[in-house]
């Protein structure tokens, strides 16, 4: 087993990471900004070593300074979290490299699924549904005119690199497609210096829905169901839960063995999450693959009962996966809404500052992933994540109780939250019909 891991993040899954190695018998070693000094959770870790100013660029996102905390305090290995650097293919080979352990895919795993055309190509290999599209990169207009014209409008426009919303285009006709070509790929080229894109069938409304998965290094691999991340606004999750309310049991088994099929193509080592659309028919299709822990896991470990972090460390410990797939059962629903330090009522701005008043709510069902705390003050610096609320219910209409009570309890003064939004959905008819797309925000806010 690890016996040294240094959490190169920070926030709530920085404090999460920490938990889950000081339960296994794992010494941390936390990294922080400046902006983070004061934060409690660093108190938790065995050692915490400051990598810099608050800016992520000198601090969380600084490769030789985390790498020079890792080789100073001895570690093991590092847990990259979400974000900044946890699908940094440059980082993770930097850590090889040194000899240091990544809880993570392998580097080769990584590249070939960031690139999404390859990912494609790997899923078809599978037998695993793709929206129809192009058969790789689309070189020029000339070519994209051909293919959206046999494809049928509308098409999008995605950028090979891209992923979560970046450098995509939706287009209508063929005037409309000349134009976003090219902003697609000069887009495309300023934010992942790579502008090859790609061309898809265009799937209107549909649903965002998720399958977790965790592979060891001998070839094994197993799902924890789905999540469905339809609640999303510009990109943004805000409200993520499992089941999927739209899949019959048929179809959430089909769906998780073509993330099983696609993982184990790939070579996959530690957790993914395998990203389908789902259409008004229920059709699915894969879209991409996230290769680290994400934000919303703990919607799956309520409704699992598995800690997917542990699961992470001891797959990167070199641990076999044991558990048979029929062992993980999915029991009753849970619901996660994101508490942001956002202006709902000011087109979501940020909403920095310090915490005067902070009261959780808790109770049977209740879980609070956060670092927060009366007197924490939310710098301008990072994502305005605060904390996640995440309920567990029998049924998906008890969830949703327990979840708007616990968003009454919740007391964060004075800065603003999305408390007020997650409210307003939760108390709309469709939502608690379970009708929901990507377009639900947009719809009906
Ligand atoms: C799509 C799509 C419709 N058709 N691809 C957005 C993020 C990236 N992961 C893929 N995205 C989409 N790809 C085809 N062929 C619609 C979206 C999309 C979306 C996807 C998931 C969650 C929210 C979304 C919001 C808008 C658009």
């Amino acid at each position: 087993m690890l016996s040294r891991i240094l959490v190169a993040n920070r926030g709530e899954i920085a404090l999460r990471i920490i938990r889950a190695c000081r339960e296994l018998g794992i010494e941390t070693v936390a990294v922080y900004s400046e902006a983070d000094c004061s934060a409690p959770y660093l108190r938790l870790a065995d050692e915490a070593v400051c990598i810099g100013p608050a800016d992520c660029n000198q601090s969380y996102l600084n490769i030789p300074r985390i790498i020079s905390a890792a080789e100073i305090t001895n570690v093991d290995a590092i847990h990259p979290g979400y974000g900044f650097l946890a699908e940094n293919i440059n980082f993770a080979e930097i850590c090889r490299d040194c000899g240091i352990g990544f809880v993570g895919p392998p580097v080769e795993a990584m590249r070939l699924l960031g690139d999404k055309v390859e990912a494609r190509r790997l899923a078809r290999k599978a037998k695993v549904p793709v929206v129809p599209g192009s058969e790789g990169v689309v070189p020029n207009e000339a070519e994209a005119l051909k293919l959206a014209n046999q494809i049928g409008y509308p098409v999008i426009i995605k950028a090979v690199a891209g992923g979560g919303g970046r450098g995509m285009r939706v287009v209508h006709n063929d005037i409309s497609l000349r134009g976003a070509f090219n902003a697609a790929r000069m887009e495309a080229e300023a934010a992942f210096g790579e502008g090859s894109v790609y061309v898809e069938k265009f799937i209107v409304e549909p649903r965002h829905v998720e399958v977790q998965v965790m592979a060891d290094q001998e070839g094994n691999a197993i799902h924890f169901y789905e999540r469905d991340c339809s609640i999303q606004r510009r990109h943004q999750k805000m409200i993520e839960e499992s089941p999927c309310p739209a899949l019959e049991d048929r179809d959430r088994q089909r769906l998780a063995d073509a993330a099983i099929r696609l993982i184990k193509e790939a070579n996959y080592v530690n957790a993914a999450t395998v990203e389908f659309l789902l259409d008004k028919d229920k059709k699915f299709y894969f879209i991409e693959v996230n290769t680290r822990i994400q934000v919303e896991h703990p919607v799956t470990e309520m409704v699992t009962g598995h800690d997917l972090i542990k699961w992470q460390i001891k797959i990167a410990s070199g641990h076999t996966i044991r558990m048979r797939q029929k062992n993980i059962k999915h029991q009753g629903v849970a619901i996660e809404c994101r508490i942001n330090a956002e202006d709902p009522a000011n087109n979501f701005s940020p909403s920095p500052g310090t915490i005067t008043e902070y009261v959780a709510p808790g109770g049977l069902g209740v879980r609070v992933d956060t670092h927060a705390h009366q007197g924490w003050t939310v710098a301008p610096h990072y994502d305005s994540l605060i904390a996640k609320l995440i309920v567990h219910q029998k049924t998906r209409a008890e969830a949703i109780a327990t979840m708007r009570r616990a968003l009454q309890e919740f007391i964060i003064h004075p800065i603003k939250t999305t408390i007020p939004a997650c409210l307003e959905i939760l108390s709309h008819n469709l939502f608690v019909k379970g009708k929901i797309d990507t377009g639900f925000i947009e719809r009906n806010f």
